[in-house]
């Protein structure tokens, strides 16, 4: 009896931790302004992990564009409402390779003649999962280049002087899960360890008693 719950939990534990595994979890924004139209596409493999960003836009002037994460997913009063920088550590602004930036300083879109621009690249630093998900939060393209807090402009080291927000969108689930997975971070995994801990003992005991 003992044995048949041990594998029955162990079953339970391993199917569960395989499901958090082989899940993409992934998460979108409808990107849109007077001119400009497209998609933002963010993927995370597993809870802690790199994220990566594909940019599908049309509709931009040729040149640097600034490309932030913003705090809210707030469109009342268009992209105007949806904060400044999402910036949790309160430090100044940087370039997306800084130690010191904020969590949604993505940098700039470079783009070409066409107007177009796709294109995918990882950030090491923003995060579908835990307590600073970016989901429910804003993406913004601005009308010029981010400085990347180089330049001699008081705003430079709070927004890159980067110019009014020329589009917008709020970046929200694309995943097919019922259970937003690792939504506690670290405290997730811990908890899983734990459970395979448990199930680990029980099967020890089980066949110590047998
Ligand atoms: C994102 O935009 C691209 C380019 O316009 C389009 O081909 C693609 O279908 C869009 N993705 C989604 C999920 O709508
Ligand atoms: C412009 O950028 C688009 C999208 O990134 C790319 O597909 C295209 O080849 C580029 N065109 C030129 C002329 O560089
Ligand atoms: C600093 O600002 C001045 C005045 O706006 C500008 O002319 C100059 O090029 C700037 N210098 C740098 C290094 O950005
Ligand atoms: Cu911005
Ligand atoms: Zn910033």
């Amino acid at each position: 009896m003992l044995r048949l719950l041990a594998t029955l939990a162990l079953c339970a534990t391993i199917c569960s931790a395989a499901q958090t595994r082989n899940l993409p979890i992934q998460a979108i924004a409808y990107v849109s302004g007077p001119e400009v139209k497209g998609n933002v596409t963010f993927t995370q493999n597993d809870c802690g992990q790199n994220v990566h960003v594909r940019i599908q836009l049309e509709g931009l002037k040729e040149g640097k564009h600034g490309f932030h994460i913003h705090e809210k997913g707030d469109l009342s009063n268009g992209c105007t409402s949806m904060g400044g920088h999402y910036n949790p550590d309160k430090v100044d602004h940087g370039a997306p390779s800084d130690n010191v930036r904020h969590v949604g300083d993505l940098g700039n879109l470079d783009v070409n003649s066409t107007g177009k621009i796709d294109i995918t690249y990882t950030d090491t630093v923003i995060t579908l999962t835990g307590v600073r998900t970016i989901i429910g939060r804003g993406v913004v393209v601005h009308e010029d280049e981010d400085d990347l807090g180089l330049g001699n402009h008081t705003d430079s080291k709070k927004t890159g002087n980067a110019g009014g927000r020329i589009a917008c969108g709020v970046i929200g689930i694309n995943s097919d899960v019922d259970e937003w997975p690792c939504r506690t971070g670290g405290a997730g995994v811990l908890r899983n360890s734990l459970s395979i801990l448990t199930v680990v003992v029980a099967l020890f005991l089980a066949s110590s008693i047998n």
